[in-house]
């Protein structure tokens, strides 16, 4: 859950000596290094427990550097330090156009193999690639290639050009904003998602995460799974007198530390107060809502699972 959050980083312990191969074969330190990891957004704990990401990224934004291409020179020596964090998707990394000089298993010089062009990571692992930039100018582009990654974000491209300005070194660190430059992205975006509490709905009602799911009067009950640390749906609209029961399907209740998959839902703003009882796999509590208006609720171990009920006018 706290890798959802994003609470993730790589640390590269690198060989005190020039242990690297191609390190050794060309008598010189990389003209670029790159620190590169692939990591994953989520809509909801459901999603996440179901390794269903809404967005994947290199470096902490979804097209980073399509929008921001790596320079390089043709022939250049790059070394890529490539960590998969997932937490849940394996990743065959691999640059369209090249191929590796050598490749290390996460890292270690010692663990090497020749040649190639994709690596496979699952969530946690991770290589240093080695490899010369072709001589031909162009953009070279760098994907995971399973392909549901690819178009969900995990996409960049080396640009090689005679003229480069190569960096000598590109980091994993997540792209930095100034507040300003946040609320205009926020007054632009598409929709926002979080895993654990609603979203934006989207502009025209036209996302998929956290819309208002909504019950007719036909409908007596409506069942909230409480799932990966989320309520799933996480906004309902239902008509005076309906039930919601809610349902946790989170299975892990082993350690005590953080109350691991045991939650209530307990009302924080609305026409009336509400609060279930401690929920553990399996078990279920429901609430009646008679009066009309908009309640807030969330989980009392785990505040930050936020959910929402409108109930109609009659
Ligand atoms: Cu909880």
């Amino acid at each position: 859950m706290h890798v959802i959050f994003g609470q993730y980083g790589m640390i590269v312990v690198e060989p005190k000596e020039a242990k690297y191969k191609l390190e050794q074969e060309l008598g010189k330190k990389p003209d670029l290094e790159l620190y590169l990891l692939q990591n994953e957004f989520y809509a909801s704990g459901r999603d996440a427990i179901e390794g269903a990401p809404m967005y994947t990224a290199f470096n902490g934004r979804v097209f980073r550097y399509i929008e921001e291409p790596i320079t390089a020179k043709p022939g250049d020596y790059v070394r890529i330090n490539y960590l998969n964090v997932g937490p849940n998707l394996v990743s065959t990394f691999h640059i369209v156009g090249i191929i590796w000089d050598y490749v290390y298993w996460q890292g270690h010089p010692e663990a090497w193999m020749a040649g190639g062009q994709t690596v496979t990571s699952g969530p946690s692992d991770s290589w240093v690639i080695e490899f010369r930039v072709p001589p031909d100018e162009g953009a070279y582009t760098m994907l995971s290639h399973a392909v549901g990654s690819t178009s969900r974000g995990a996409i960049g491209l080396l640009v090689a050009d005679k003229d480069a300005d190569t960096p000598k070194t590109v980091l994993a660190e997540g792209p930095k904003w100034s507040d300003d430059e946040m609320a205009e992205i926020a007054a632009s975006a598409t929709r926002t998602i979080s895993p654990f509490a609603p979203g934006s709905a989207g502009k025209g009602m036209a996302a998929r995460a956290d819309r208002v799911v909504s019950y007719g009067p036909e409908v007596e009950e409506v069942v909230v799974e409480i799932i990966g640390n989320s309520f799933y749906p996480k906004v309902i609209e239902i008509e005076p007198g309906t039930k919601v029961t809610w349902v946790n399907e989170d299975v892990f209740t082993y350690l005590a530390g953080e109350f691991s998959g045991v939650h209530n839902a307990v009302g924080t703003l609305g026409p009336k107060r509400f609060a279930t009882p401690l929920l553990g796999h399996g078990e279920s509590a429901s609430v009646a809502f008679d009066e009309s208006g908009e309640y807030t609720y969330i989980c009392t171990p785990h505040p930050y699972m936020k959910g929402r009920i409108i109930v109609r006018q009659p």
